[in-house]
């Protein structure tokens, strides 16, 4: 079976532990949300490639959720001393190490895509992850300018999430660069290919919002042959951890698991699951033309996101 998942950072890559563990015969092609990239120090970061990368070949930070494990800090404090800055983003030793590498291959003219092969040559993730576009794309947030009183100002997503802990209300949010970027090679084939399309549950604006900003991956998904199962990230009217709160009610979406689905649209979405605690939602969802059923959506261990995994191939094969 060819599995095409849409994953951010620490929810998607969670997802996929469970995924792999509940059909470990799967061909499982990872898209993955590359708007929370940033350019520091003249290397390029890719947070969610990475944390999906480290997660599924046992090299992440297990507590953190990103970065590696046994980290070390000397460039960050050596970096410091100079008082370069940002400061407020916690690049490690070891994790320095994988920009390097993609920054030099990119300087070298290789496309993002073919770096993320290499990399992921050395971790084995056991998926075939695919960046969602090999161009510059970098999600910005609209706030108030606290220096400018009664204007607006537009930060990185980094920033707003890392440095302002999503405090400031965001009025918009912005993928630089998306209206140019063409899907990477292999993205819209594995959609047209597939037996299955996952939504983990990742952040609904910031992770899959964006992949699906992508031109051509929206129509991809709607025209592909299989069905479109998601997962909510939202539990209780609440994420499970994260700003998806803060990104939602800048899109005008209402934080709640049947909001979301709507959000998406029954034009996308074949089927959605909610947490037991939202069981309320499951008839408002499929009033709104989506298949919707009740499980624990909590990712506790893999054997309970396993059982998250399975729930969504039996509700494809119901809707199918
Ligand atoms: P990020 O890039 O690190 O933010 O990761 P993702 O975008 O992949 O996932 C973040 C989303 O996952 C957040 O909206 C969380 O609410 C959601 N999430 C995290 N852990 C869980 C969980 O155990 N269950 C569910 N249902 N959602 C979760
Ligand atoms: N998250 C933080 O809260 N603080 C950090 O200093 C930080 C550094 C960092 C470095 C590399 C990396 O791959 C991820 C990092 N993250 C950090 C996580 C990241 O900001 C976000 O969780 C995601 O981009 C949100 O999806
Ligand atoms: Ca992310």
């Amino acid at each position: 079976m060819r599995i095409v998942v849409l994953a951010g950072g620490i929810g998607g890559a969670r997802f996929l532990r469970g995924l792999k563990a509940a059909v470990p015969e799967a061909e499982i092609t990872v898209v993955g949300n590359t708007g929370d990239d940033i350019h520091l120090f003249g290397l390029k970061v890719c947070p969610d490639l990475d944390t999906v990368m480290y997660t599924l070949g046992d090299g992440i930070n297990e507590e953190q959720g990103w970065g590696r494990r046994d980290e070390s800090w000397s460039i960050r404090e050596e970096m410091a001393a100079y008082g370069v800055e940002p400061t407020w983003f916690g690049l490690g030793d070891r994790d320095y190490a994988t920009h390097i590498v993609r920054t030099q291959m990119l300087g070298a003219g290789y496309p993002l895509s073919a770096v993320t092969e290499a990399l992921c040559a050395r971790w084995q993730p056991g998926v075939r992850l695919i960046p969602m576009s090999d161009d510059r794309v970098e999600t910005h947030v609209v706030i108030d300018d606290p220096d400018k009183p009664g204007t607006r100002k537009a930060v990185h997503f980094q920033e707003y999430w890392v440095r302002l802990r999503a405090a400031p209300t965001a009025h918009a949010i912005v993928p630089v660069g998306i209206e140019t970027a063409k899907p990477a090679p292999g993205v819209l084939e594995a959609i047209a290919e597939a037996d299955l399309i996952l939504f983990p549950p990742s952040n609904p604006v910031v992770s899959v919002g964006t992949i699906l900003g992508v031109p051509g991956i929206r129509e991809a998904l709607v025209a592909a042959e299989a069905p479109v199962i998601g997962l909510s990230p939202i539990i209780g009217g609440a994420p499970v951890r994260g700003m998806a709160d803060r990104v939602l009610e800048a899109v005008g979406v209402e934080t709640s698991a049947a909001a979301v689905a709507q959000h998406y649209g029954p034009g996308l979405l074949d089927g959605w699951l909610v947490d037991t605690i939202d069981a309320a939602a499951v008839l408002s969802v499929e009033a709104a033309g989506i298949p919707c059923r009740a499980i624990p959506l909590l990712m506790s261990d893999v054997e309970a996101t396993a059982e998250m995994a399975r729930a969504a191939l039996a509700l494809a094969d119901e809707v199918r």
